[in-house]
């Protein structure tokens, strides 16, 4: 069974992620995570943090001489800024008299959680709840993408929209487009991760509007999988269905608060003769779809074609211009929130996450159908399942 846990508190000493499931002998190396690391903390829009990080990961186990060893994989990722929060965040009781956090800022896990949990300091929310847990998903999901890339997959995140600016029309999706490693170079140059240059700089320019106003935007991205096999999944039971675990991994991000699976909302308005792609084969090309409205995925199982997943992305939470909020130690409205260091734009960034998520799922399902403990053996059971279909 392959599962993953990760720890870590936003600006305690680190992240940890565990990993547990993944088998032996896959070569692995701290680059092939702190690329994505990287990615992560980049995209125009984001705020004062990042600029103190350094994210790299450092592994404690399961990886010897550069290939992993079958045991559970610990990875840590250093919070740089705990330099500056040794007395806040100690774990030991201080002395320094250290000021609660009783304003909640709407939209984020502050009022909820401190409810839930009967904190009487949001700071015991926000820290776990912070943004910041993505860095060890990106980690794991690094690993898993090291992992499946051994089997010719690749995965690849670009953004739609920007609050009210770009397009999530046929041209710009990979639902109507075959994109090529040049479209991705341009998607990896550009400062919000949009493959379009014009829609880049309209982007860009919405951001710093945004900023100036005091307020926050988000946006839509759009997360790929090419060389996926038919097979990844299941009918059989709810909760083996491929998408239904794609649409939770990425639904597990913070911000996002939708997800659809190929031309998923605008399906439901068309008839089914515009919506269903229409099955071939050739000699040549073997089993195909004509379209991929499908986003690569029927009846919860992967049918051959990219995997495409769209996820909405809320606008931060954290207002340079609060709103009017609650101090829930006197129990009273208050008129003007509490405003805390964050980004104005993370949809960029997010989409880095949707693809370590991404990563995960197929590593789960892929798994599954192709397990061992080592491998030579998934690879023999990949190549034995290929020959006969
Ligand atoms: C983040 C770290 C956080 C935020 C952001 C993401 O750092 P800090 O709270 O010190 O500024 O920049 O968190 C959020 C967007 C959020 O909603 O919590 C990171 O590493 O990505």
């Amino acid at each position: 069974m392959f599962r993953f846990l990760t720890s870590g508190e936003s600006h305690g000493p680190g992240l940890t992620a565990i990993i547990e499931g993944l088998p032996a002998g896959l070569p692995l190396s701290a680059e092939d995570i702190d690329i994505h690391l990287q990615r992560r903390q980049g995209g125009y829009g984001r705020g004062g943090r990042m600029k103190i990080e350094r994210d790299r990961a450092t592994f404690r186990s399961g990886v010897r001489h550069g290939y992993t060893l079958g045991s559970p994989i610990t990875l840590e990722i250093e919070n740089r800024d705990w330099q500056n929060w040794q007395v806040k965040m100690s774990v030991a009781p201080v002395e320094e008299a250290v000021e609660p956090v009783t304003l909640a800022r709407p939209g984020h896990a502050d009022f909820a959680g401190t409810i839930k949990y009967g904190h009487d300091d949001i700071r015991n929310v926000i820290e776990r709840s912070s943004a910041r847990e993505t860095a060890a998903r990106v980690a794991v999901g690094a690993v898993c993408l090291a992992f499946l890339r051994q089997f010719g997959i690749e995965i690849h995140s670009h953004v739609l929209t920007i609050g009210p600016i770009g397009d999530t029309g046929a041209l710009c999706s990979a639902i109507g487009t075959h994109f090529d490693e040049a479209y991705w170079q341009q998607v990896e140059q550009s400062p919000v991760r949009c493959g379009n240059v014009e829609l880049t700089q309209q982007m860009i320019a919405y951001i710093q509007d945004s900023k100036a106003r005091a307020d926050t935007c988000g946006g839509i991205f759009e997360v790929v999988a090419t060389g996926v096999p038919v097979g990844l999944g299941s009918y059989s039971q709810w909760d083996r269905r491929l998408s239904a675990r794609i649409a939770m991994a990425l639904m597990s991000i913070p911000s996002v608060k939708g997800v659809e699976i190929g031309n998923g909302f605008e399906a439901a308005g068309l008839p089914g003769t515009q919506v269903h792609d229409v099955i071939r084969r050739e000699e040549q090309k073997g089993w195909y779809h004509l379209t991929n409205n499908a986003g690569g995925i029927e009846g919860g199982i992967s049918n051959g074609e990219p995997i495409v997943a769209r996820v909405a992305v809320k606008p931060i939470s954290t207002l340079a211009h609060p709103l009017p909020t609650v101090d829930i130690r006197k129990g009273e409205n208050v008129e003007e929130g509490r405003y805390e260091r964050s980004d104005v734009c993370v949809v960029p960034a997010a989409g880095v996450v949707g693809e370590a998520m991404l990563a995960i799922a197929l590593t789960e399902a892929w798994l599954e159908k192709f397990g061992g403990d080592s491998m030579r053996e998934i690879l023999a059971n990949f190549m034995a399942y290929i020959k006969s279909i």
